[in-house]
């Protein structure tokens, strides 16, 4: 991809001096466009955001924007005369209209994360975690621990927090002291001179492969955030992971694995129902720090303590005390959507996993339960369901299959599962209440394939936006329809 931000690794970072009466172009006017925009405006960039939309979502936000000082153009892409920078919202893919004509008149594109990084304080600390799953769990986990050991610490990033918004002085005037940064692929692909302290790539599995072109673009992207100088901290039961820290990673710098058995001298592990550190202590070949128990990862699903791991090494790599890594994980809350138990009707537990948004994160909760009714479906982003489908098979019950992609997964059930009945639900019932959703036909269709002892598992395998606002929106209404069922 030719206007890759890596093509220009060593371009001088532009102070803001530097941002001074040039004409920056922000593309898109969702999440992160509008707090860049005010940004450089505060800079005393010249601004224009563009966004392909024209509706009442960003129309109050344009006319926000305009009384600030940028020009906005809603309804379509183009490249503003004599702009010589573009700053990227994640999501643009780089064939789109304006990132190509902006590659072929040499015009330099980042994304919000390096205009962050490039604004941001010197002695501001960076944590930062990417991969396939488990991101936002993580980051969260780690900005608990990080509170609990004293520090001014914020998740930010793709967790939804503009990155931006936690680099420049808040009302009080004061910048935050350490970042766990959430970082996309996306992100990471237009990102080109960010350098955490510590890093981690947490697993690779397939995804956003439409927008990457397949997994080792999707993969190097991630590989990214072991930039020169960064602590690696890599999953060792991941062969990606361990892959990306020690090719893309800065050979100078520790090499700190995790693993659900026993850590060897330089890692973190767990020893019977204890978290231990054998990295960051003073004598690893001999000496070890306990830092948690299992009881304190909750829920303590293989993959969440793995997160436990990686949130407790990037904590320790800034030096937070071992208790304080216990503390934040008894502080911290799990987030809703994932694996998130709603209710037992019948003697069938609900449960709500709208947040597996890729066959990666739906295996690893069909993997938690021994009978389940599945609901999937939705965008798959151009992965494969096969491999799923078949480790699967053996639990499933059966299948309620919705949004633009079901067809493939209906194939695969068909190969790998044939004895399991599938219902298909394209939308609402043509006689349903006011106020029932598609959720409501769906849940009804899982119910009516449920036994006792089953459970309903929402975990999609795919992306929500074909039917719903985002995969909150997808988990909420299908919290409603199991309560209006009950
Ligand atoms: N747009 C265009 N033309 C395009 C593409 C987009 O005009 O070709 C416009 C859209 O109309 C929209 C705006 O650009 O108004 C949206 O931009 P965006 O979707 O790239 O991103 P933001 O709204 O700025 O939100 C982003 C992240 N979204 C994506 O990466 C897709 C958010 O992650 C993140 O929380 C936010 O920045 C703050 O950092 C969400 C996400 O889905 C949660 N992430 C993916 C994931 O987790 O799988 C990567």
């Amino acid at each position: 991809m030719s206007n890759h931000a890596a093509d220009t690794p060593n371009d001088p970072a532009p102070g803001s001096d530097e941002l001074e009466g040039r004409l920056v172009c922000v593309a898109g006017l969702g999440v992160s466009g509008p707090p860049v925009a005010r940004a450089l405006l505060a800079r005393g960039a010249r601004v224009t955001v563009v966004d392909g939309r024209d509706d009442d979502t960003v129309r109050p936000v344009a006319d926000a924007l305009r009384e600030a000082g940028a020009e906005v153009v809603l309804g379509g892409t183009p490249l503003p005369e004599g702009c010589d920078l573009v700053v990227t919202s994640p999501g643009w893919r780089p064939d789109s209209p304006l990132l190509v004509r902006a590659a072929e008149a040499g015009i330099e594109v980042i994304g919000d994360v390096e205009l962050a990084w490039r604004l941001k304080p010197a002695d501001q600390v960076w944590l930062a975690v990417t991969g396939t799953n488990g991101k936002t769990t993580t980051v969260r986990m780690l900005e608990a621990m990080l509170r609990a050991d004293g520090r001014d610490a914020l998740a930010v990033g793709n967790v939804g927090t503009p990155v931006i918004d936690a680099v420049l002085p808040g009302a009080d005037g004061r910048v935050h002291d350490v970042l766990a940064v959430e970082l996309s692929s996306f992100q990471l692909h237009w990102s080109s001179s960010v350098r955490p302290h510590a890093a981690t790539v947490l697993n690779i599995a397939s995804d956003h492969l439409d927008w990457h072109g397949g997994i080792d673009p999707y993969a190097r992207a991630k590989g990214r955030v072991f930039a020169p100088g960064t602590i690696r901290v890599a999953n060792t039961a991941d062969a990606w992971s361990t892959r990306l820290a020690e090719e893309e990673g800065d050979p100078h710098t520790p090499l700190v694995g995790f693993r659900l058995d026993t850590p060897r001298a330089g890692e973190v592990g767990v020893v019977e129902d204890l978290l231990v550190d054998r990295a960051f202590v003073d004598e690893p070949h001999s000496g070890a720090e306990e830092l948690a128990t299992l009881a304190d990862v909750r829920p303590a699903a293989p993959h969440n303590v793995a997160n436990a791991l990686a949130a407790a090494a990037l904590a320790r790599s800034v030096g937070v005390a071992p208790a304080s890594v216990r503390a934040g994980l008894a502080a911290f809350e799990p987030e809703p959507h994932r694996i998130a138990f709603v209710a037992t009707a019948g003697g069938v537990d609900y449960v709500d996993d709208s947040k597996a948004t890729n066959p990666h994160a739906a295996a690893a909760s069909l993997g938690a339960y021994p009978s389940v009714v599945w609901i999937a479906g939705g965008l798959l982003k151009g992965a494969e369901v096969d491999e799923l489908v078949a480790a699967a098979a053996d639990r499933l019950r059966g299948a309620v299959l919705i949004g633009a992609d079901r067809a493939r997964l209906r194939e695969a059930l068909a190969e790998h599962a044939p004895e399991v009945p599938v219902t298909e639900v394209e939308g609402p019932a043509a006689d349903a209440p006011e106020g029932h959703t598609v959720m409501d036909a769906v849940v009804a269709a899982a119910a009516s394939l449920a036994k006792e002892g089953d459970t309903v598992l929402l975990a999609p395998a795919a992306a929500s936006m074909d039917m719903f606002t985002n995969y909150p929106e997808r988990g909420r209404l299908f919290a409603e329809a199991v309560s209006r069922l009950l």
